[in-house]
Order: C-alpha cells, then sequence, then structure tokens
C-alpha cells in the first residue's frame, strides 16, 4: 500500500503536498518522497521513514513551484529496509516523475522486455520504475517540443495494454503538467478534486478523499477504472477513457482496514461500510448462535471499533472499551518477522482488567491475517479475567495473497490458509471464533451503490479479477514474501540510505527506522 498526491496550483504547493502526505500516512509509513517544479526548475526530496520525519524545514524551503507531486511507501515486495523511495524520475523524454500506488502482476516480464527490447535501464526492483519507464518509452517516439493531450494519453493507453495488475498512478511531465491515471479494473483508488483560489482554479489528484477534504478541495470523483487526467501547468484539465476492457473492482480491503474511515472511495462511505459490518457480523451470530452468553463487546483497536459499535448494538450487549494502545508504537503488520511482531502486540496494547474478569467477552477485529496479534491478544483477555473469550472478525478468513498492492504475507503464513475455522478457533486458543462471510462484507460494502459490478476480493475468494494471475505466480510470490525471504533481503541491507535532497555531508540525514 502507498499514497500518492498530486497537485497543479496557482501558488507554492510544497506545504499542500505535505499536509496532504500527512493525512493519507496510515498508507505507508515506510518512505516518503515529494518533487515540485516551478521557475527553479526541478527539485526533489525523498528518504526512508514518515512524512514529519522526512522533510525538514530546508528541504521545504527548497521545495519551489506551484506544482508538484507526493508519494508515501508502504513496501509491497521489497522489505521495510530497502531503498526505493518514490518519486522515480526518468530524464527523457521530457523528464519524467512518476510515483504509484498497486503493483504490477507481470513486472519481471515487463522488466526484462524494457531492458531488452526498449534499451531502458532499470536500477531497482521497483514496479514504479517499471511503469514509469513503460510510459517514457511510449513518449519517446514524439518529436514535438510539448506533448499533447492526446499523446499523453496514447501514452498512457499502451501502459494499460501492456501493464497488468493493480495500479494508481500519478507523474509530472516536467514544464508540461501533472498526468494520473487509474488500472482498467479501478482496484486501487484515486479521486480528483479541484479548489477556486483568487488566481483561478487548482487540481489535486490523491489516494483518498480525505486529502482532498482536508485541504479544501471540492467537486471530488473519483477517476473511473482505465481513466487518465491530465492537468496542464496553467490549469486546463482533460480526460481520457481506455479503450480497452474495464470492469468496476475496486479492492474490498481498503474498506475492512486500509482507508481512513473518513475517505469516500467509489462513492461509498468507508466509516458507513464498516458500521454495517457490524450490523451484518451480528446478524449472523446471532444466526449461528442464537443462544450465545457474551456479555460485553470488546473492540481490538483501532479500526475495528466501528464494526464493533454496531455488533454491540445489535446484539443488544454492552460494549467496552477492554484494550488501550500506545499510540506511538507502529502498526504490527509492518514489522517484518514473526518475533518482533508477537513482542509488539504486548508493547502496543495494554488490557483494563475490569472489563475483562469473569465475563464473557466477544473480541471484535477488522481481520485475521497472520492471526499472530489474536492468539495474543485473547491470552491477555483471559489473563485479565475474562471467564470466556470468543472472537469475531469483520472479514471474512484471509485465505489468498493480495496481488494488487496490499503487502499480505505469502500464503503459508497466512492463519486460514488451508484450514477450517475450527482449527483456526484452535490455534488462536478462542472459546469461539465468527467470520463475517463474504457475502455479508460485499453486502456491508456495496449497500445501494449499483454502479460497483464486483469488488477486488481475491485475499478472501482466491479469484484474481485480472485472470492472468496463475498458480506459478503465485509460487514465485510465496517465495518473496516469506519471513525467511524478507530475512535474508534485509541483510542485504545494513548501510543506510543516501537521501535525495540532501547534502552528503548533512550530519541529520535520514536513513532507515
Ligand atoms: C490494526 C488493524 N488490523 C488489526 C490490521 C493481525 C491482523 N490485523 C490487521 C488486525 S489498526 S494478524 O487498527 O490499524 O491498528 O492476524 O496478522 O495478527
Amino acid at each position: 500500500m502507498c499514497g500518492i498526491v498530486g497537485i497543479v496550483g496557482k501558488s507554492p504547493v510544497n506545504q499542500t503536498i505535505y499536509d496532504a502526505l500527512t493525512v493519507l500516512q496510515h498508507r505507508g509509513q515506510d518512505a516518503a518522497g515529494i518533487v515540485t517544479w516551478g521557475d527553479e526548475g526541478l527539485k526533489i526530496r525523498k528518504s526512508n521513514g514518515l512524512v514529519r520525519d522526512v522533510f525538514h524545514q530546508r528541504h521545504m524551503m527548497n521545495l519551489t513551484g506551484n506544482v508538484g507531486m507526493g508519494h508515501i511507501r508502504y513496501p509491497t515486495a521489497g522489505t521495510a529496509k530497502s531503498s526505493e523511495a518514490q518519486p522515480f524520475y526518468v530524464n527523457s523524454p521530457y523528464g519524467i516523475c512518476l510515483a504509484h500506488n498497486g503493483n504490477l502482476t507481470n513486472h519481471d516480464e515487463l522488466a526484462e522486455l524494457l531492458t531488452r527490447d526498449d534499451r531502458r535501464h532499470l536500477s531497482t526492483g521497483s514496479d514504479s520504475e517499471v511503469l514509469l519507464n513503460v510510459f517514457a518509452h511510449e513518449l519517446q517516439s514524439l518529436d514535438n517540443v510539448r506533448p499533447t493531450a492526446e499523446q499523453v494519453f496514447d501514452a498512457i493507453e499502451a501502459v494499460h495494454n501492456r501493464c497488468s495488475g493493480g495500479y494508481a498512478v500519478v507523474a509530472l511531465i516536467i514544464g508540461h503538467g501533472i498526468v494520473a491515471f487509474r488500472d482498467p479494473n479501478g482496484i486501487r483508488p484515486i479521486i480528483i478534486g479541484e479548489r477556486e483560489t483568487s488566481s483561478g482554479t487548482e487540481y489535486m489528484v490523491a489516494s483518498e478523499s480525505v486529502a482532498l477534504a482536508t485541504l479544501g478541495f471540492k467537486k471530488a470523483r473519483d477517476l473511473r477504472p482505465g481513466e487518465a487526467v491530465f492537468i496542464t501547468n496553467d490549469g486546463q484539465l482533460h480526460t481520457s477513457q481506455y479503450s480497452g476492457k474495464t470492469s468496476y473492482s475496486p479492492c474490498i480491503f481498503e474498506f475492512v482496514y486500509f482507508a481512513r474511515p473518513d475517505s469516500i472511495i467509489d462513492n461509498l462511505s468507508v466509516y458507513k461500510a464498516r458500521l454495517r459490518m457490524g450490523e451484518q457480523l451480528a446478524g449472523q451470530i446471532v444466526r449461528e448462535w442464537p443462544d450465545h452468553d457474551i456479555d460485553v463487546v470488546i473492540p481490538i483497536p483501532d479500526t475495528s471499533r466501528t464494526a464493533a459499535v454496531q455488533v454491540a448494538y445489535h446484539l443488544g450487549v454492552k460494549y467496552r472499551e477492554g484494550f488501550i494502545k500506545n499510540r506511538y508504537i507502529g502498526r504490527t503488520f509492518i514489522m517484518p518477522g514473526q518475533a518482533e511482531r508477537t513482542q509488539s502486540v504486548r508493547r502496543k496494547l495494554n488490557a483494563i482488567d475490569l472489563e475483562f474478569r469473569g465475563k464473557n467477552v466477544l473480541l471484535v477485529d477488522d481481520s485475521i491475517v497472520r492471526g499472530t496479534t489474536s492468539r495474543q491478544i485473547i491470552k491477555m483477555a483471559r489473563e485479565a479475567g475474562a471467564r470466556r473469550v470468543y472472537f469475531a472478525s469483520a472479514a471474512p478468513p484471509v485465505r489468498y495473497p493480495n496481488v494488487y498492492g496490499i503487502d499480505m504475507p505469502a500464503a503459508s503464513e497466512l492463519i486460514a490458509n488451508g484450514r477450517t475455522v475450527a482449527q483456526i478457533e484452535e490455534l488462536i486458543g478462542a472459546d469461539r471464533l465468527i467470520y463475517q462471510d463474504l457475502h455479508g462484507l460485499i453486502r456491508s460494502v456495496r449497500h445501494d451503490n449499483s454502479e460497483i459490478s464486483q469488488f477486488d476480493t481475491s485475499c478472501f475468494s482466491g479469484e484474481y479479477v485480472t485472470g492472468e494471475v496463475t498458480p506459478a505466480y503465485l509460487q514465485a510470490l510465496e517465495k518473496a514474501r516469506s519471513d525467511e525471504a524478507k530475512t535474508r533481503q534485509n541483510a542485504k541491507w545494513t548501510m543506510p540510505d543516501m537521501a535525495v535532497g540532501d547534502e552528503p555531508q548533512d550530519a541529520d540525514r535520514a536513513v532507515n527506522a
């Protein structure tokens, strides 16, 4: 997962991009980058770390210009330590910077063709660099000084024809404007909005509506699957639609966990979707377990709270905060190794014993991925004096890897992969385990939006909307994503990374956390 933003403004955009990235920080805490363009040329600053740590006063002062873009990274295929901060840059043609959110499922094949046939050089294993070079290659043949909107859209059409997977992209064509596009299945989210100023209209594209809303950009709309926009530096907005096959299949996991609850994705409120997940889940509990003896519903902070409130309400039992989270510790999802993950649960959450003592508690989480957290938390609930500990997941069992840009672990590390609910219940040590079923989840998210024909539900169903995801691809993914592979890769990265935009002698340059 990553977050992207692009702005064509009427005044300096550095602060707005910084603020937007901060609002999108939940989408990736691994690296951040901003590029801007103006009278003083192209400016870039990127490094590993949180937005607040990557950009210091002197970097912000240097990021001049009214046009720019930014990125925050959540490592998808690599590790928490790789040094592939975005945006990426190529000099030719025009000079292009590009950042994206998503994953290309034909990365290896494209990388080979790019170096062999297109004679382009790749220096990292990043999908963004591949996307950038495919895009640049398609623009390469133009001999005009200024690319027309039509030419830019032709190049994007070719990108769609060559690239498979889920991707939302923002690019800056130096001296010309900002380009943004969404994959033909609309898997990854991207939204565009505008803001009126006394000097004219400013445009912003971003991964989530919350970035637009907090910065006063209105009239927001999601890019349609396969839609591209080109906003020229002087503020002209051009749009185009991919002529090939499209489907409207947004990633359902954005609603389960990743997106901020105050975002609206594809006209669907993430918050409302989570409320409905709770309502559906309660219905399922009552159907499957009419004589339940739950005394209290306790959420596992933070994401699950919205659903848990509704579970309690519809079951007619108390809702209590039983775990307090230390907000200064990062998400467990991003920790690279199993040992650190187990340890971090204790460091992150503490139980309020009196809410557990002598009670039958129903713990609610948004999802169970590896099951490490669930097992630890159930143990904590017992130690806090709970009589019985039941567990409910607002999402169905995560049985298959995500190949469209959500950093799910290897299939073998998913607790539900190849296991029955009864087996998982035993493994995590719950007295009873209830999962939302997939229909309930889809009903919760889709609600009455008839525009969405289907969702990407691959991690629950094993059905991949792009079709080309073969068993061989999944096997290769399994190898690359296993904890063992990540440990091996981490060992290679013992040197701190040089941050782009810093002088080599800077003592306080950003390094891997
Ligand atoms: C965490 C949200 N959520 C908690 C992420 C843990 C799965 N995990 C997915 C549950 S937060 S595990 O609210 O954003 O802090 O099953 O892999 O152990």
